[in-house]
């Protein structure tokens, strides 16, 4: 403890330039962690210099997003530094949740897709495989949201404003990354060859981060690609006496890492996303060839040494960066280089939704990238051979399969040249690939027997349960011992638990402990609380109409109008605390409504005497990673009602029955294989299945006819559209009822009885609190299958092939 306390004084006296005295919080912060990271250090080395003398194989993980949330709770836990860092602060008369708390979380990721990514590469490194994680150093992450009178504002994330600890720029290791201008042929030796002139430039400067296996003694690389100006544009105008032009070309160029997109599931067709896109992609490929391979490697050998893992479509421009380099750069043929390539890529496929299915015109591709759509229509033409020669001259199928579409305009399909290009393609639950291969993809599924697998998504345990919920690990340690943390199937061993009185009580206990745990939280950052007696309900994740935000809000409603119409008397409803958390895309009108709603029947709920109390609805602002952490591990009950078929997976679904909340959820995603593994009892099931749904789209889905059918449902949405909850007005939201009654694509009124009913049995669960406690500890002991551990393994043994190494 001594040699911590020397180094940490050391960082704040010479890294920080102060005395402990006159320290502030953020000092002492950004002090503690370089603290942190020496501890790391030598494994890094020492992981570098190993994985440079084996050369083994190695996935290179290309993602657009990485939610990291924060680093310092996550890199003491690797190093088992945390008591030591405790003790040694305390001290110096500083508190470690004080400094933990002084971290901003790197937001460089919307949901779902991002935060998978964090899990994956932390698995890898807790498991020992080589992964370089490579992706984008946005300057700006996931916006802050801010409400002003109920609806979403959005604020800038600085997160790099008061200091980026944890990073390591290597500006020596920049790469150039050209677009646009124009191709041309030469010949050379007798042979016609194309090339690249391009028209602009900028630098990629990397940014390492560690990535700390837990208590293994490695730690793998993150690498996160920042956009600068090329000197040489820069100088060039600067001498010419153009100052306003120099500095406008820095901004060009720098604006490519500023912001992430904040769209989640739906790609933002703009040229600045392609550009990112195809920046860090060119950027990672040059970089794993230059300075992860050694100089004389020979490019054949490529497949035996590197993966290059698609997350979604964002990276799948990498697949003609690729060709572009074997071909034009490293002069392969081209057959040659289409058998290295196909080797070296895989894709995961995240969502079904049509509308998030990437395409980019071929008119801006071909202004950005010429050179790669040539390669594109070329890779195009050779596979549409390979078509025909299998099934003959069926035009109809050539033009389902075509990488091009030629309506609405001729686009690139990215998914399907990922497709084409990928050694495997992957789905991230049971039911999503199987809609994957029989809906999405049927005619590829057909030409490629094999390509197609399953990978269900999981979740690092280290995060979101010890870090996340130190009370129940320790609960769980008491009875299991170590070792469970890295073999998260153990878990199983705590079912005769279900039936110990004692462990019982102490399960609970941890719950309620948590329960205080947020409610500190929430007086804290918004003045909110949760009250100790209330059954906590939890529906966080992105705000989407198919994930059905609105369908928690009608039993909200309803219960509402229970109490206020007389109907029960609220001593005896079951007292609940409803959580949002949710962040809607600046630009998704709707989603935006539906939060306005949400904030608007708080108030009004809230606020009303008539409800003594025993209803509650909270809506903290900016939910992210580190509000996760808190939130869930308080959670009696988990929502997971997104219409049947539309949830890809879901990975909140699987943190939340890990730390034992029950799930409310339909037959959809990971919610499915969460229920097989619970047990019926343990789990709160209602709503159409997929085959209903599609049957109730074909057949004509006419909502309207439920809200005439259904008092309940009429009562509900009556009391939004007179105003209840707008003062009055009528119309404010009046877009959202017309929705709701007219169009509702994705069913809500659908399912309404069903979710009223399923939630009127989770209040007769919840009285009885012994079958409520055994439930929750049956979803803790039975759902250590949804560790990321085992998805990794999954990803290696049917993909990856890249054995832990060292
Ligand atoms: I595509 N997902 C996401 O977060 N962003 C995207 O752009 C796309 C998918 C999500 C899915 O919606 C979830 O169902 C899934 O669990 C998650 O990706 C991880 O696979």
């Amino acid at each position: 403890m001594d040699g911590f306390i020397r180094e940490f004084l050391r960082e704040l006296n010479f890294g920080q330039g102060v005395a402990l005295s006159f320290s502030s919080i953020n000092d002492q912060y950004l002090a503690l962690a370089r603290t942190v990271r020496h501890y790391l250090m030598a494994r890094w080395l020492g992981t570098l210099r190993r994985q440079f003398e084996t050369q083994a194989k190695g996935v290179a993980y290309l993602s657009a997003e990485y939610l990291l949330g924060r680093q310092l709770g996550n890199a003491l836990l690797a190093t088992g530094l945390t008591d030591i860092v405790e003790e040694g602060l305390a001290k110096c008369g500083i508190d470690l949740a004080t400094l933990r708390a002084q971290e901003v979380e790197p937001g460089l990721g919307n949901g779902g897709l991002g935060r998978l990514a964090a899990c994956f590469i932390d698995s890898l490194a807790t498991m020992s495989v080589p992964c370089v994680g490579y992706g984008i150093r946005y300057e700006y992450g996931i916006f802050r949201q801010t409400f002003e009178d109920g609806r979403q504002v959005e604020q800038p994330d600085n997160w790099l404003a008061l200091g980026s600890p944890w990073e390591f720029p290597h500006p020596e290791a920049a790469q150039i990354v050209n677009f646009a201008g124009h191709t041309e042929t030469y010949e050379e030796d007798g042979t016609v060859r194309s090339r690249w002139i391009p028209g602009w430039s900028v630098q990629a400067i990397p940014y390492n981060y560690m990535v700390p296996g837990y208590q293994n003694g490695r730690v793998n690389t993150l690498r996160l690609w920042s956009a600068v100006a090329t000197n040489a544009f820069d100088l060039r105008i600067f001498n010419s006496g153009d100052y306003a032009e120099a500095v406008r070309a820095q901004t060009f160029a720098e604006n490519i890492s500023k912001v992430l997109y904040p769209e989640d599931s739906t790609p933002q067709g703009k040229e600045l996303r392609l550009q990112q896109q195809y920046f860090f992609v060119s950027a990672s490929i040059h970089d794993f060839i230059d300075n992860v391979l050694p100089a004389d490697f020979d490019l054949t050998h490529l497949p035996d040494r590197v993966i290059f893992q698609l997350n979604d479509t964002h990276p799948v421009i990498g697949v003609p960066e690729l060709m572009r380099v074997l071909v034009d750069e490293k002069d392969f043929d081209w057959d040659d280089a289409w058998e290295i390539t196909k080797k070296c890529f895989a894709y995961t496929c995240h969502t079904l939704l049509p509308e998030a299915l990437e395409v980019w015109s071929v008119d801006l591709l071909g202004r950005l990238l010429p050179r790669h759509l040539e390669i594109i229509y070329r890779i195009n033409d050779e596979f549409l051979d390979e078509v025909r020669e299998r099934f003959g001259d069926d035009e109809l199928r050539i033009r389902r399969m075509s990488i091009i579409a030629e309506h609405p305009e001729r686009s690139v399909r990215m998914a399907y040249l990922a497709t084409v290009a990928g050694s495997k393609v992957n789905g991230v639950a049971e039911l999503h690939s199987q809609l994957l291969r029989d809906k999405v993809l049927p005619d590829f599924d057909e030409f490629y027997p094999g390509k197609f697998i399953n990978v269900t998504n999981g979740v690092t345990p280290r995060r979101f349960i010890r870090l996340a919920n130190p009370a129940l690990s320790e609960l769980i340690t008491d009875a299991l011992g170590v070792g469970w943390l890295t073999d998260l199937e153990r878990l199983r061993e705590l079912e005769p638990y279900a039936e110990d009185e004692e462990f019982k009580e102490r399960f609970r206990a941890v719950k309620a402990h948590n329960k205080r745990r947020l409610s500190r939280v929430l007086v804290d950052r918004d003045g909110t609380s949760v009250d100790d007696d209330h059954l906590l309900d939890v529906m966080v994740k992105r705000l989407h109409e198919y994930k059905r935000q609105t369908l928690k809000l009608l039993h909200i409603v309803t219960l509402y109008d229970r109490i206020t119409s007389g109907e029960v008397k609220p001593a005896d409803i079951v007292p609940r605390t409803f959580i949002f958390g949710a962040k809607a895309a600046p630009g998704y009108r709707m989603a935006k409504e539906i939060i306005h709603l949400i904030n608007a029947v708080g108030s009004v709920v809230n606020a009303d005497p008539a409800v003594e109390g025993r209803l509650k609805v909270l809506f903290p602002p900016n939910y992210n990673v580190t509000l996760a952490e808190k939130v869930i591990p308080a959670a009696d009950l988990s929502e997971q009602i997104s219409l049947a078929g539309k949830e890809a997976s879901g990975t909140g679904n699987m943190k939340f029955a890990l730390n034992g909340a029950l799930t409310i959820g339909t037959d959809d995603g990971a919610n499915i294989e969460i229920r097989e593994l619970v047990g019926d009892d343990n789990f709160f099931l209602f709503g159409l299945l997929e085959p209903e749904v599609e049957a109730l789209y074909a057949k004509g889905y006419v909502p309207s006819s439920f809200y005439e059918s259904d008092e309940g449902l009429h009562r509900a949405i009556d009391m939004i559209a007179r105003g209840t909850f707008s003062g009055g007005d009528r119309g404010v939201f009046d877009g959202l009822v017309s929705n709701l009654l007219y169009d509702d694509r994705f069913m809500a009124l659908a399912d309404y009885r069903a979710y009223i009913d399923a939630q009127d049995e989770v209040d007769k669960a919840y009285l009885d609190e012994d079958r409520w406690t055994r439930s929750a500890i049956l979803n803790v002991a039975r759902t250590g299958f949804f560790s990321s551990d085992r998805s990794m393994r999954n990803y290696i043994d049917r993909i990856w092939h890249t054995p832990p190494s060292f």
